[in-house]
């Protein structure tokens, strides 16, 4: 018997080790994640009371690698853990690799974005940085090798799938795999084995990655639960954090100010629609059109400038703001420069809103807002003025170096 709720990636890999020796493994009727994996005759049979445990007529095995490895050596007959002395090694090899250089890294990455831990802007720089290093080695072996080990597939396979199957279905978007062509093959090759899909179902990778949660959810973690374990299993890995019970949503007291002769969408669509003479056509048409009573301009600089030593990252980390200010849209225009032709990269924005002052919500919803410096723009000084055309133009070099990307918010 598998101790485990139904949608666990790290008891997968028992069951689709089961799938490929013909083992007999059951999933308990009425598992309840924290529940059924707290009780004392469970801590018995894994003091750290986590899942999945293996209850077998010798006793309990706990972590999931080592509970697959009894699972395919309990019949001798398959090429599971493969055919020689060295098959061996690379076997356990790759199953380490995929513990201790893919899983915790995918983890770093989600786990804050799901809320199960606070959220580390360094941290999840880390984290990323070591998936791609280990995705770029495990490319690399797999550019000339369908599987990781041999010629079929070996343990060593199922635990990398499983391992990868969380990252897959939660966070890495076809954006962030296809740097990895070789693991995309791999990956959709082996979900796609019967074996697999009699355990983990039909695949779906993952559209977006998740935005942080603003705190971390509660200690108690569910797992999706099925009805049976073999019928159309769902990709349902972790459950999404409890939501908030809707509050009524109060007027936006950016609506109540006095009206202004500024239309923001006026100036959006002429930012968007002027393809050239950008300075003289669109520039000067945002002076004509800006009220400096209505509508503020403000700087904004990043705090921590070096710590943006991954281009990748520093990238998303200003796409992962534009994404959370979308909460604003009615109300803001913005730039993001990111600044420079190698690490560590500046990233600095010019910020169009509504009032004199940045808006509270945005302060309060948005958690990037104190990342930055925030500085209201003088527009009596001419110095300051020609920076806020310089950033929205887009002019490089930009206050001496070269612009690696500038991101609009409209
Ligand atoms: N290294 C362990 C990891 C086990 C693990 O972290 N299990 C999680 C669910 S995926 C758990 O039981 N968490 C509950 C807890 O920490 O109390 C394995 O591969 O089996």
């Amino acid at each position: 018997v598998l101790h485990s709720g139904s949608g666990n990636k790290n008891a997968f890999k028992a069951l689709i080790a089961a799938e490929y020796c013909g083992v007999k493994v059951e999933l308990p009727k009425n598992f309840e994640m924290g529940v059924s994996n707290k009780t004392p005759e469970f801590i018995k049979m894994n003091p750290l009371g986590k899942v999945p445990v293996l209850e077998t007529p010798d006793g309990a095995v706990f972590e999931s690698n080592a509970i697959a490895r009894y699972v395919a050596r309990s019949k001798g007959d398959n090429l599971l853990w493969g055919g020689s002395l060295i098959e061996y090694a690379r076997v356990e090899q790759w199953m380490d690799f995929a513990a201790t250089e893919v899983d915790p890294n995918i983890a770093r990455w989600l786990y804050p974005r799901l809320g199960y831990r606070a959220f580390n802007a360094q941290d999840e720089e880390f984290g990323i940085a070591g998936l791609k290093r280990a995705l770029e080695a495990l490319n690399t072996h797999l550019a000339s090798n369908t599987f990781l080990v041999g010629h079929s597939v070996t343990l060593a396979d199922i635990v990398m799938t499983c391992n990868l199957y969380h990252g897959f279905a939660r966070i890495l978007t076809k954006t962030f795999t296809s740097e990895f062509p070789h693991v995309e093959r791999y990956f959709w090759t082996m979900v796609n084995q019967p074996n697999f899909k009699k355990v983990i179902g039909e695949f779906k990778q993952a559209e977006v990655v998740p935005p942080v949660q603003k705190k971390a959810a509660p200690a108690k973690q569910k797992e999706a639960k099925k009805e049976a374990p073999k019928a159309a299993p769902k990709p349902a890995v972790v459950e999404a954090p409890e939501e908030e019970a809707p509050k009524p949503k109060p007027k936006n007291p950016l609506d109540l100010l006095p009206p202004s002769k500024m239309v923001l969408d006026d100036w959006k669509r002429l930012y968007s629609n002027t393809k050239s003479n950008f300075h003289d056509v669109a520039v000067k048409g945002f002076w004509e059109m800006y009220d400096p009573e209505g509508y503020s301009l403000w700087f904004c600089d990043y705090k921590y400038q070096e710590e943006n030593t991954v281009s990748y990252v520093t990238l998303n980390k200003v796409g992962g703001f534009l994404q959370r200010m979308d909460l604003c849209r009615k109300y803001a225009f913005g730039k993001m420069l990111v600044i420079g032709s190698e690490a560590p990269f500046k990233v600095k924005g010019l910020w169009l809103f509504r009032g004199q002052d940045i808006p509270e919500f945005v302060m309060k919803e948005v958690y990037d807002m104190e990342l930055y410096e925030w500085t209201k723009v003088d527009l009596s000084d001419e110095a300051q003025k020609k920076r806020v055309e310089a950033m929205i133009e887009d002019l490089e070099p930009f206050e001496g170096q070269a612009l690696l990307d500038a991101k609009c918010f409209k």
